[in-house]
């Protein structure tokens, strides 16, 4: 799958919507090998997408799970509890997610926790600019930044990162789509239902998996006729934004649906409520464990790069996962 031999399938399932209805079928791999089932018109393009090597990412092979880690450069952040504001702590952080691992580091100066109020463009640079012109020159990792504002991708950009991480899928910002484009940087491109302010209030969805398998889709489509290539794009289902438990649950356990759109797969999950809601752990700092089953879900699904706090633990996780992984695929 995705260029990778070691993520293999047996069978595959094409889940398609006709009229109203959600109708699965299942096929085993080798009948689709053969030529394909009749009725499955739509299969042979799915299948090049789901098999299709994925580009690398910032020059980052996508072989094996690539770890961005997190770096709030926000007085509110929910994680941080703005622990790293002044620019000097968020460097060490970064700096000390790098020694641990990270392949990434995603910086960013606008908390989107829901219920999070927004900052003006100044004001977000203000935050990351300081972090990000400190670390372009001495960093191995690639850099990141997490906005939604053209103005900040554009900065940053000349500033020396290799990757724009929009959680609004350049929604957001009327400018974004052709400020992105312009930079020839990757994006990831994450599904949000609402804004950070009202995310959570009743979110709705026909079928969470499809509806928002289809809604990046067409985020794709818009990215390829700015002029962003499909090579370059990430999606993300965007794990909290605007789901509620039962949401986030159905997408965790169905994240290799979104290998048929061709691009590289990235989720966050780290430390979110979701983890809080389902285990009774209301003290985000406490909910590492939640968070490393939530990343191993992902690697066993082919997910190339997730989007953690706790870089050193889940380095280890997954080392364990991908040793017993690697042994099992060739004893
Ligand atoms: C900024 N941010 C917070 N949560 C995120 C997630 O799940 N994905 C991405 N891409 N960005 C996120």
């Amino acid at each position: 799958m995705a260029g990778r031999g070691d993520l293999l399938f047996a069978a595959a399932e094409l889940i398609e919507r006709e009229g109203g209805r959600v109708v699965r079928r299942s096929y085993m791999a080798a009948d689709i090998l053969a030529g394909g089932p009749s009725e499955a018109a739509g299969l042979p393009s799915l299948l090049d997408n789901l098999r299709r090597p994925r580009a690398p990412i910032a020059g980052l092979a996508l072989d094996r799970p690539r770890m961005m880690g997190i770096v709030n450069v926000t007085p509110d952040s929910f994680a941080d509890g703005g622990r790293y504001l002044a620019s000097d702590a968020a460097i060490a952080h970064a700096q000390q997610l790098e020694a641990e691992g990270a392949d990434i580091l995603d910086i960013g100066g606008e908390s989107t926790r829901p219920g999070a109020d927004p900052v003006d463009a100044e004001e977000e640079w203000r935050r990351v600019g300081p972090v990000i012109e400190a670390l372009a020159p001495r960093t191995r990792a690639r850099l990141s930044i997490d906005t939604r504002k053209a103005e900040v991708m554009r900065r940053a950009a000349q500033a020396g990162v290799h990757l724009i991480n929009d959680v609004s899928a350049l929604r957001h910002d009327p400018a974004s789509l052709e400020t992105a484009a312009r930079t020839g940087l990757p994006v990831v491109l994450m599904h949000a239902q609402g804004d950070p302010r009202s995310m959570q209030d009743k979110p709705h969805y026909d079928d969470v998996v499809l509806d928002i398998c289809d809604w990046l889709g067409a985020r794709i489509e818009a990215c390829e006729a700015a002029g962003i290539p499909r090579s370059r794009l990430i999606v993300d289902p965007g794990i909290g934004f605007g789901k509620t438990l039962a949401h986030n649950l159905a997408l965790l356990g169905s994240l290799s649906l979104f290998h048929g759109l061709g691009c590289a797969v990235l989720i966050g999950a780290s430390r979110k409520s979701f983890i809080g809601r389902l285990t009774g752990t209301a003290d985000a700092d406490d909910r590492l464990p939640g968070s490393l089953a939530a990343a191993l879900i992902g690697a066993a699904q082919g997910v190339q790069v997730l989007r953690v706090h706790d870089v050193a633990a889940t380095r280890q996780a997954l080392a364990v996962w991908e040793g017993a992984w690697r042994a099992q695929a060739s004893p």
